[in-house]
């Protein structure tokens, strides 16, 4: 994985932190989360840094929950004429949707602690996996708005080793053994991780402000798009007027549709070197069964439980 270009003042710093082994990469442990060694120096300048606007929109998520998905339909909700205007004119047609709602740490504050974000049009539309106690001050108490959204832990699991052994093997190196990847996860050993804690990190504060921040299940947003999507619409004050707006928004924004198109297919994010096509997969809800034993879904299910104990997050069964 690659490394930031100011993490010379940070070797000191990392010399001192927990250090665990993560599919090829080096993970540090800083304030109860992991992070590469790139991710880590610019989630520290943008909490540092970054000052956001009562208008702007973030994107949060632990990695592979559904967040491509909401990359695509935020900006075309956010656009006013997206909706309805002629589908010749979609973003989406040229530009990856990691290209319509840039990253904190892996784009705006990765080779610059303090970029100049003045040339951002409102309102500003942002992504980050970094956990809710990380989230720059400002982020946490201006009227900008946090949409979260989280899946069921066995098949965020599946779809991250996945997509890590995809990225591996495509670049030769040997694949990344499941039963490896499953005891990382479990242990809560990720990036971004552990899973369970950065989900209760929003969840708790959804509760607190549910105003500030939508709380979204990809479980729910598979079972009845219409729906979540009219209330996604509602919490970002662009609701619908009419249905066949919410039936395009869906179209364009669909697994189905991003898949097969040109710049999905062929392309690669200049910022991570990843393969766009490796973000669109089965999008399936219940893939665990194809991916997991028995005895690993058991495994999971209990730390679930133990873990979201007293909320009404569910998934431990
Ligand atoms: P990220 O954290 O790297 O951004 P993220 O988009 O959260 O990844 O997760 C990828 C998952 O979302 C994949 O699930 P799977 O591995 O179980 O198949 C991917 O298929 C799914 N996904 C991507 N785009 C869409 C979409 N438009 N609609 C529904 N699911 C999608």
């Amino acid at each position: 994985m690659e490394h930031s270009s100011f993490p010379s003042a940070f070797s000191t710093l990392f010399g001192e932190l927990p250090k665990e082994t993560w599919c090829c990469s080096d993970l540090y442990k800083w304030e109860g989360f992991w992070y590469t060694s790139s991710h880590l120096p610019a989630a520290m300048a943008a909490r540092l840094n970054f000052q956001a606007n009562d208008s702007d929109v973030f994107l949060t998520s632990s990695m592979k929950t559904g967040t491509t998905w909401l990359k695509a339909i935020i900006p075309t909700i956010m656009n006013p004429i997206g909706r309805m205007d002629d589908d010749n004119n979609d973003p989406l047609l040229k530009r990856h949707p990691n290209e319509l709602m840039p990253s904190l740490e892996v784009q705006l504050f990765k080779e610059n602690p303090n970029p100049d974000l003045s040339y951002m049009s409102s309102p500003r539309l942002f992504r980050t996996h970094i956990p809710y106690p990380m989230l720059p001050e400002s982020v946490k108490n201006s009227a900008c708005k946090i949409v979260y959204i989280t899946r069921d832990p066995k098949d965020t699991f599946g779809s991250l080793w996945h997509f890590f052994n995809s990225l591996v093997t495509t670049h030769g190196i040997d694949p990344w053994p499941m039963n490896e990847a499953f005891d990382s996860f479990c242990r809560g050993v990720h990036v971004f991780g552990p899973f369970h804690d950065h989900v209760l990190s929003y969840w708790k504060e959804s509760i607190k402000r549910p105003e500030k921040i939508l709380f979204l299940r990809y479980e729910d947003m598979r079972k009845d798009p219409k729906g979540q999507l009219r209330r996604l619409a509602c919490f970002l004050g662009r609701p619908f007027e009419k249905e066949k707006e919410v039936d395009k928004v869906l179209w364009r924004c669909s697994l189905e549709r991003l898949k097969n198109l040109e710049v999905n297919q062929h392309g690669a994010d200049p910022w991570l070197g990843f393969e766009y096509k490796f973000y669109f997969r089965r999008g399936s809800v219940g893939d665990w069964k194809n991916n997991m034993s028995n005895e690993m879904k058991e495994k999971l299910d209990h730390i679930t439980a133990m873990k979201y104990e007293g909320s009404d997050l569910g998934f431990g069964h």
